[in-house]
């Protein structure tokens, strides 16, 4: 008799899951599948699971596929599994490829082709919607998307879209969804757009996507001006759908930690904020390159601002750039000032200059200190006149940490508005309108 093992979530039963069993039964004679524990899942940063366990394991029963049905509730746990229950093949998913191979010391291990499709609900009440999301751009970031999503129940990514048919379809065969290089085809095919092409093209996929009333998730910088960010909040509105700016730090749990305790009094009032954000570049990068739209602060300026404009607010009465530039013309150092009524900041980015890249908050009873990556923050301590006094706070960032920002999409737009305070229409204006200044300064402006 073959044994057969695979493991997985299972939440919002699918036609991916089915079919995966229904090929898992078919590779032997006996199949068991271990169904991941609630809190498994928030260990390895799944997040949004909606279905309860037992539903879920009762959504796998009710295909009868499976003779045996067991809990996964912890990592390391499928090695034992598969020596206790004598299992001849580990099969999973294929978007798994690869990661289960140190398996292949105990059994045989069988990636099974991910379905690429998933459309309908199966076995199970039609209340709770998949979003089939597409993507718009094929670089870096939209790499990180997909992995990303699949950690956020309630969103799978199908569709990617670029005007350059054979850049869709190498980043669609990596992934496993489909290519397309016409746009009217694309939005007719998903639900909401995660736009992730280079930043002078953001506005305008944007709008297109509203258009076509699908929800969007835009990459940061969302626009470069801020009249371009306010018209593309009220076409949003006009077409009831959500729009959210994706900066990732801004959807983060040790950031929203952070936000709360600067909030609370204990540093009391907020006088100064400098927050800094230096990654080196080489040479030849997009960033260093593009003359028009490259340089440090369009590609940076977003993260430092956030806890600027959080803070002391998006009505400063005066904002100053202070540039460093190559001998291009960029900027690869670029320090913001920004004087308030009751307060000052600094947002200082670099991509050809290295500096300490610290997240500092002074008010008038105490500090707060992040050090680097505090744009994915994991620990900040607070700090007071006596230094023998000091506050320490961590938080888990997993991942990429898109997942983050995916999570409050997808509940905002299953009508949970809780996370719109995050980032709002107002700070991702703000936002623009600063980027907006930059680039009169130094002559760049224009679309
Ligand atoms: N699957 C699929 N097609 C899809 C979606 C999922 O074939 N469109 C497969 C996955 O590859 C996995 C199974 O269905 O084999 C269950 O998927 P999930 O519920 O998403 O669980 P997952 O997070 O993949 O858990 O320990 C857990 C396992 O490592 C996998």
């Amino acid at each position: 008799m073959i044994k057969v093992i695979t493991y997985g979530t299972f939440d919002l039963f699918h036609e991916g899951h089915y079919r995966l069993l229904q090929r898992a039964k078919a590779l032997g004679d006996y199949l068991i599948v271990g169904v991941t524990s609630e809190k498994y899942d928030m260990e390895r940063g799944k997040l949004n699971v909606v279905d309860p366990l037992l539903t879920r394991m009762e959504n796998v029963k009710k295909t009868g596929f499976a003779d045996e049905i067991i809990v996964e509730e912890t990592s390391g746990q499928k090695v034992n599994d598969i020596k206790k229950y004598n299992a001849d093949i580990f099969t999973v998913g294929s978007d798994w490829t690869g990661s289960f191979d140190y398996i292949n010391n105990f059994c045989k291990v069988v990636y099974l082709d991910r379905t690429k499709n998933i459309s309908s609900t199966m076995l199970r009440e039609q209340s709770k919607k998949i979003l089939k999301a597409g993507i718009i751009g094929t670089g870096r970031i939209a790499n990180r998307f997909i992995p990303e999503a699949k950690l956020v129940s309630g969103i799978s990514a199908q569709a990617v879209y670029n005007p350059h048919k054979e850049n869709a379809d190498k980043f669609a065969k990596r992934w496993e969804i489909n290519a397309y290089d016409d746009l009217e085809t694309f939005f007719n095919d998903v639900d909401v757009v995660y736009v992730a092409s280079p930043h002078q093209t953001h506005y305008k996929y944007v709008k297109a996507a509203l258009e076509h009333r699908k929800h969007v998730l835009c990459e940061k910088p969302m626009a470069l001006k801020r009249e371009e960010t306010e018209e593309l909040f009220d076409c949003a509105k006009e077409h009831n759908c959500i729009l959210l700016e994706g900066i990732k730090t801004a959807y983060c749990p040790g950031f929203e930690k952070l936000m709360g305790i600067a909030c609370s009094g204990t540093i009391g009032n907020i006088r100064y904020v400098d927050a800094c954000f230096t990654k080196l570049e080489g040479r030849d990068t997009r960033e260093l390159t593009d003359l028009k739209w490259g340089g440090s602060f369009t590609e940076l300026g977003s993260y430092c601002l956030l806890p600027v404009f959080k803070l002391l607010g998006d009505e400063y009465e005066n904002i100053r750039f202070d540039v460093m530039r190559d001998e291009n013309g960029l900027d690869i150092f670029t320090k913001a000032s920004l004087t308030y009524p009751k307060g000052i900041a600094t947002a200082v980015c670099g991509l050809g200059v290295k500096a300490e890249g610290r997240l500092l908050i002074a008010g008038t009873r105490g500090y707060i200190v992040a050090e680097p990556p505090w744009w994915k923050t994991t620990y900040f301590e607070v700090h007071y006149e006596d230094p023998a006094s000091v506050d320490k706070y961590s938080e888990r960032f997993l991942g990429d940490g898109l997942r983050y920002e995916i999570k409050d999409f997808v509940n905002m737009i299953n009508g949970d508005s809780k996370s719109g305070f995050k980032l709002t229409k107002g700070e991702s204006a703000a936002m623009a309108e600063a980027m907006e200044r930059f680039l009169v300064q130094e002559g760049r402006e224009g679309k």
